[in-house]
């Protein structure tokens, strides 16, 4: 594919309310690519399902994430955003991809092992070979940066090699990608525990800000957020809970460490969770009200899947006739 721009790709899982560690680690800073990269923004609803999933709530979902993304900033006709199924190439390179990833490098990740104890009634195939479906939505692209948070980063080096790997047998097939990981939000941890990463999934609901909540919930969340015994507002090692507030606090507010750790010298722990708390909940507002707004034009948001499904299918259909050529798939 002869490129006129450098490509950007990424995508988030319908697979529960948005919180907090998806807005600043990932969906926030997607739309400052839009000026220099070519974007596409996926709505991987084929990962979704490596867990069990009620299916109107993630068709509901599906809907609400394109919402966001528009909500977040992303213009339709700057980015493509669309839904992962809706575009099969995704599934045929993964099938591929599968035949040149190894079974010890899957059995490393993390996020493998940790899912499997989440959810030992179920550890699927999918589950497994969850990373070469990821290496396939990004290669599929000739995506040259994602942005992601940290937690995405394993995934994002087994792309990597697996694309070495290919290019090595059939040599120019695939760029390889580069993660995005800002330094600030690359880990929004738990309020509930600070030692876990904040997570859509996690049952208690006073360990996560969603997106979608109102401000009065925002702040009663960071009311109860977990702090450290002792006082002191400053980013150390063993004030875990206090260090989280501050990284989200500056998330919310554009301020450095040492700002922060100024303006609150001397104060008490519950008058900085409640700046917290109000920063974050301005900073949502504007999101929440356009997202209200897009979700009562139900019409327009599958307008814009559809568009925006033609147009990843057809830079991916290019990388696809390019695989299986190589291959040596006959093609007809
Ligand atoms: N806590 C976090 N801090 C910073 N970034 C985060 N991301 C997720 N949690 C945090 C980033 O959000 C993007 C989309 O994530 P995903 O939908 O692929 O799912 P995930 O990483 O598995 O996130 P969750 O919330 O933990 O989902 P569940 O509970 O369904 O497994 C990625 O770029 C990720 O880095």
């Amino acid at each position: 594919m002869i490129k006129d721009r450098k490509i950007s790709f990424s995508g988030i899982q319908p697979s529960g309310n948005l919180t907090l560690g998806n807005y600043l680690g990932a969906l926030k800073n997607f739309a400052e690519f839009t000026d220099n990269y070519k974007c596409f923004y996926c709505i991987v609803d084929e990962h979704a399902i490596t867990v069990r999933q009620v299916p109107a709530d993630l068709r509901r979902r599906t809907y609400e994430m394109m919402a966001l993304y528009i909500a977040c900033g992303l213009d339709p006709d700057r980015a493509t955003l669309y839904v992962q199924s809706h575009v099969p190439a995704h599934a045929e390179l993964a099938w591929i991809l599968n035949c040149f990833t190894m079974f010890g490098e899957l059995s490393r990740m993390t996020q493998f092992k940790e899912k499997s104890a989440r959810h030992a009634d179920n550890i699927n195939a999918g589950l497994f070979t969850y990373p070469s479906l990821m290496a396939a939505d990004i290669l599929l692209y000739q995506t040259d940066v994602v942005p992601v948070g940290i937690d995405q980063k394993q995934h994002l080096e087994l792309t990597r090699d697996i694309a070495i790997r290919f290019n090595q047998l059939y040599p120019d097939t695939f760029t390889i990608p580069e993660p995005v990981i800002k330094k600030t939000g690359m880990k929004i941890m738990s309020l509930a525990d600070p030692t876990k990463k904040m997570s859509k999934s996690d049952e208690n609901e006073n360990a996560t800000v969603r997106i979608l909540d109102d401000r009065d919930t925002i702040i009663r969340k960071f009311r109860r957020a977990v702090t450290d015994s002792g006082s002191g507002i400053r980013v150390s090692d063993d004030k875990p809970g206090v260090t989280n507030l501050i990284s989200i606090y500056s998330c919310c507010t554009g301020k450095s460490t040492e700002e922060i750790e100024r303006e609150f010298e001397g104060k008490g722990y519950g008058d900085f969770k409640l700046a917290v708390g109000e920063a974050c909940a301005d900073l949502l507002s504007p999101v929440q009200t356009e997202f209200y707004r897009l979700m009562k034009d139900k019409a327009y948001l599958e307008q814009m899947m559809k568009k925006g499904a033609e147009e990843a299918s057809y830079y991916a259909q290019k990388t696809l006739f390019k695989v299986r050529r190589k291959l040596g798939f006959v093609q007809l």
